[in-house]
């Protein structure tokens, strides 16, 4: 059955659940404060919720850890709260997607307690389990994503376990038929309820090279690559089919998009293409390694505009649909790292929502990236949650890095940048919560909070309304092909979108000089129109040569 395909008109919020809103005062986001702030989030424009993970879960991993995917955890509230949220949600005409956290569950779920038991119990093959080597060694070098070997050791199986993640998270074993069709339970579940699709954590992690040999090991380093023979194994697609091909038939009309670490465009056009019937779209992450260093993404390397360009317009090119992201809970602040976060932070951040959100494909915009919110500024290891950012420190010691720049690595790429409170106003806590948060406030909320945003009608929140309204308002923005307009500019980020005989030229400077561009001549001389723009005395008809001013974002569409 052919669906609506409205998920190529959604514009997506995100929602950090914990860092939303408080409304019991325990220091932690929950749902009944998400349905305080729909008519917030209705009034940005956006038509689509994704919800990070609110099941029950120990939050090793802030909640990618799950111990039981069908039951709300006590820090969020109750199932009537999720049943009232999506409810709310549905009423003011936003869908509703969840995290399905299914590469990995928690140690503490009931499937891995039973599994860890005995090598013939019913959930015995849930779980990724390979004998020692002959001295008892894990089954293999492979390292994990935070740290320390991907094996972990079981007395009562005489076996290890792989863990992709944390040692928590152990990771489920999609070649057991068994547990695949638990998962899709879980999904009927939740559908069931009304939800509307959803996010696939780690995506290209599901099927494993069943052998796991030993994996080769960079320069001095104690284990070898996770990724390597893990990401894409050989019956993903076979699996993806199979899913779609269960929960279609009895919803045909929802919003799947798959995170796919390690993933490259080739790999990820067999997600997407639509007669695959697979996934709708994914999460790629080549445009987020554009400033990593000898580390990997814990660096202080300040990324090229002309790297980011090359390589969203290499996949706007090659996949017939994109999920849109600058930022999520997994990355700092956009306008820290891709922006200027002091004296240009409202004319870049208005700058680099343009660039986005008017690519091809469905927009993700992440909580308080539409205020403008920057990164944390943490000055001592304490203040940082992320058992990431805790595993980086100890392992950048063990390099003989300095603490001092450790800290600065941090500070630039920890996730936690991003995990900050919600800012909402200028009062405690920023309006979060009146209770300590479980992670501390940006000290600049003072400053930057929805409340000011609401009553200033030049803020990032006021460009973010009319730059979504833009979005969806004609076909040229939803269906129009994308070409960019100058490959070799070192300032500006230039595009346009074509359909039928309309254009849409989109420009940015990501300079905090004025530059001077030049349009080539088949769009130079054409009759175009000033639609948007993030400075007030942009003229109003297309000039064939541009004086843009630092950071300036415009639009100008071409009949
Ligand atoms: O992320 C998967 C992933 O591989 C990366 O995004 C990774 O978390 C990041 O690069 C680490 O620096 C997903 C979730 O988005 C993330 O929050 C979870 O921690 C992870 O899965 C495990 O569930
Ligand atoms: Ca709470």
């Amino acid at each position: 059955m052919k669906t609506n395909e409205w998920w190529r008109r959604a514009v997506v919020y995100q929602i950090y659940p914990q860092s939303f809103n408080d409304t019991n005062n325990d220091g932690i986001g929950d749902l009944r404060g998400i349905i305080e702030k729909l008519d917030y989030i209705k009034s940005i424009g956006v038509n689509t919720l994704w919800l990070t993970p609110f099941f029950e879960s120990p939050l090793i991993d802030n909640g990618y850890d799950v111990s039981d995917y069908k039951k709300v955890a006590s820090d969020f509230g109750t199932m009537q709260d999720m049943e009232a949220l999506i409810a709310e949600a549905h009423q003011r005409g936003l869908k509703l997607i969840f995290d399905l956290v299914v590469n990995h569950s928690s140690d503490q779920h009931q499937w891995f307690r039973e599994s860890k038991l005995s090598r013939d119990n019913k959930y015995s093959d849930y779980y990724i389990w390979r004998d020692p080597k002959p001295d008892g060694a894990a089954p293999s070098n492979l390292g994990s994503v935070f740290g320390g070997s991907a094996w972990t050791y079981v007395k009562a199986r005489n076996q290890y376990y792989l863990h992709l993640f944390a040692k928590e998270q152990p990771d489920l074993n999609w070649d057991s038929k068994a547990l695949r069709y638990a998962v899709y339970d879980v999904m009927d579940f939740w559908l069931a309820k009304g939800v509307d699709g959803f996010r696939m954590d780690s995506i290209s992690f599901l099927s494993k090279n069943a052998e796991f040999e030993d994996v080769p090991v960079e320069d001095n380093k104690k284990f070898g690559a996770y990724y390597y023979g893990t990401a894409n194994g050989p019956h993903i697609h076979e699996y993806l089919k199979e899913m779609h091909q269960v929960i279609y038939s009895k919803y045909p009309d929802i919003m799947l998009v798959g995170e796919t670490p390690h993933t490259s465009m080739n790999q990820a056009k067999l997600y997407v293409e639509p007669n695959r019937q697979e996934l709708n779209m994914v999460f790629q992450f080549e445009h987020m390694h554009v400033d990593y260093g000898a580390y990997g993404r814990y660096s202080d390397v300040t990324f090229k505009m002309s790297d980011l360009r090359q390589s969203m317009a290499r996949w706007q090119k090659t996949l017939s649909w994109n999920a849109l992201y600058l930022g999520n809970h997994d990355q700092p602040r956009l306008v820290s790292r891709f922006g200027d976060e002091g004296r240009y932070r409202v004319k870049s951040a208005k700058m680099l929502a343009m660039i986005q959100i008017l690519q091809k494909g469905t927009p993700f915009i992440y909580q308080g990236d539409e205020i403008g919110m920057t990164n944390a500024h943490f000055t001592a290891l304490s203040q940082y949650k992320d058992l990431e950012a805790h595993n980086t420190a100890a392992f950048l010691q063990s390099e003989h890095v300095s603490h001092k720049q450790i800290m600065t690595f941090l500070a630039r790429k920890s996730r936690d940048n991003a995990r900050t409170p919600m800012q909402w106003e200028d009062t405690v806590n920023g309006g979060f919560s009146s209770h300590k948060p479980w992670i501390e406030v940006n000290t600049n909320y003072a400053k930057i909070n929805v409340i000011e945003a609401t009553s200033d009608e030049n803020s990032i929140l006021a460009f973010y309304r009319q730059l979504i309204a833009l979005k969806l308002q004609s076909q040229l923005t939803i269906d129009g092909d994308f070409t960019l307009i100058s490959a070799n500019d070192s300032s500006v980020f230039a595009y346009q979108r074509q359909l039928d005989g309309q254009k849409l030229i989109v420009l940015g400077s990501f300079s905090d000089k004025k530059v001077r561009y030049s349009l080539p001549k088949e769009i130079a001389n054409a009759n175009g129109k000033l639609v948007l723009s993030n400075y007030q005395d942009t003229p109003n008809d297309l000039n064939p040569t541009l004086f843009l001013k630092p950071y300036e974002g415009v639009v100008y569409l071409i009949n």
